[in-house]
């Protein structure tokens, strides 16, 4: 899984990143800083199900437990800044916007406090909600110029033509089929103009790349004004309030063995020898956004990328249900993220191909209870599947 960090240049996107990652990337006060691509690996967090099983420990393979929180990886990309009419060639232009084909879906990162004009350059009071239309209308321009460059493969073609076209964009034909109906648009003997292939772009970007937003710099004056005023103005979407440079101090600080911080906890337990500066520093954090905002919002919008915008869930899959291990006597070994809704058919072609062609049927380790190939699975769910040898 890949989830790409977007926005206007100098809001905060490699500080994310490198809070998020532990990666050390150039930031600066600028716009423009990154122009090639960073790529990392973070993780989603889930409650790791050793702890309410009463197990003294569990064994990760794919994935990580700290204090019962299982980390679960996945990549992370952070790219350069993108200007309105960046599809014109203005910044950068948005040729790097191919680096991110391959993500699942975008955080975009947004400077709520204001202090950034369109373009990334410092300003006074700028409002932070102009920005949440324009990165979708790019990647939708962006989406449309690819599809006219190829227009002679598309005209009078039908959804293959379409997914031949936008092949490596990680676009399903579910997806496709999904956009033309929304679009009200045939996708028989295709005949679409201008306007039709620009309809049909923008809902291939909500349900391919779909976008939450990182309302960032939350601790500046006048962001939180701005928060409210964005959510109640864009009420559908997902904003989450996020200060990066405080999570990137936490994480640094965690990672000195400063203090105790698990990312994505509310607060931080000071376990080092700390001079008054960075007790200073580190207390400002916990007083003024991890006490009011329940965080740094960092982990916060990861989790909500892969549990609210993506809709995965969370899935253990075992060989011993009994021990809730695999054949090695391993607890736990693996988390899986898949679709809400998977079927424990479609859990076993996760694990392996084999697994699903030869599925017999599966147990819920829970609650010790055979289940069929159609059963949907729960977040959370510890599933063996027997399969015939
Ligand atoms: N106050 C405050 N400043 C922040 C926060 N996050 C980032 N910054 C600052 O914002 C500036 C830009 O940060 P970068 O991470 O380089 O921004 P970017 O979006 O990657 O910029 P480009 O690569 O130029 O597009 C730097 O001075 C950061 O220290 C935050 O949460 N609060
Ligand atoms: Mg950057």
């Amino acid at each position: 899984m890949l989830v790409g960090i977007v926005g206007k240049p100098n809001t905060g996107k490699s500080t994310f990143f490198a809070a998020a990652t532990l990666i050390d990337v150039a930031i600066a006060p600028y716009p423009f800083t990154t122009i090639q691509p960073n790529k990392g690996v973070t993780y989603v967090r889930a409650k790791c199900p050793h702890v309410e099983l009463g197990l003294p420990k569990c064994d990760p393979n794919n994935s990580k437990c700290e204090n019962g929180i299982r980390l679960i990886p996945m990549n992370l990309l952070d790219v350069a800044g993108l200007v309105p009419d960046a599809h014109l060639g203005k910044g950068l232009g948005n040729q790097f916007l191919g680096d991110l084909a391959a993500a699942d879906c975008l955080i975009q990162v947004i400077d709520c406090s204001g202090k950034t004009d369109a373009e990334g350059k410092q300003t006074d009071s700028y409002y932070p909600g102009n920005e949440i239309h324009f990165l979708e209308d790019e990647i939708a321009w962006w989406l449309q110029g690819i599809l006219k460059r190829s227009w002679a493969k598309v005209k009078g073609g039908n959804v293959d033509s379409v997914l031949g076209v936008l092949s490596g964009l990680k676009v399903t034909r579910l997806e496709v089929e999904k956009a033309a109906e929304k679009a009200s648009l045939s996708l028989g003997g295709i005949n679409w103009g201008d306007e039709d292939l620009l309809n049909f772009s923008r809902e291939i970007q909500k349900l391919s790349k779909p976008i939450i937003f990182a309302a960032n710099k939350i601790d500046v004056t006048g962001a939180k004004e701005n928060l409210e005023k964005m959510k109640a103005e864009f009420p559908d979407r997902l904003i989450i309030p996020c200060c990066a440079e405080a999570e990137l101090t936490l994480r640094r600080a965690n990672d000195k063995g400063l203090i105790k911080y698990v990312p994505g906890d509310a607060d931080f337990e000071a376990i080092g020898n700390l001079n008054d500066k960075q007790k200073a520093a580190l207390e400002f954090i916990r007083e003024n956004i991890m006490k009011k905002y329940s965080g740094t919002g960092v982990q916060q919008l990861i989790n909500s990328a892969v549990f609210d915008l993506l809709k995965l869930i969370v899935v253990y899959p075992v060989e011993d249900e009994n021990k809730y291990a695999n054949h090695f006597g391993k607890i736990l070994p693996d988390a899986f993220l898949v679709p809400k809704g998977a079927t424990a058919l479609q859990m076993a072609e996760k694990v392996h191909t084999d697994l699903a062609k030869h599925f017999i049927h599966a147990v819920d380790a829970r609650k010790k209870m055979r289940i069929g190939k159609d059963h949907t699975l729960q977040d959370g769910d510890i599933i063996r599947i027997v399969a015939a040898r």
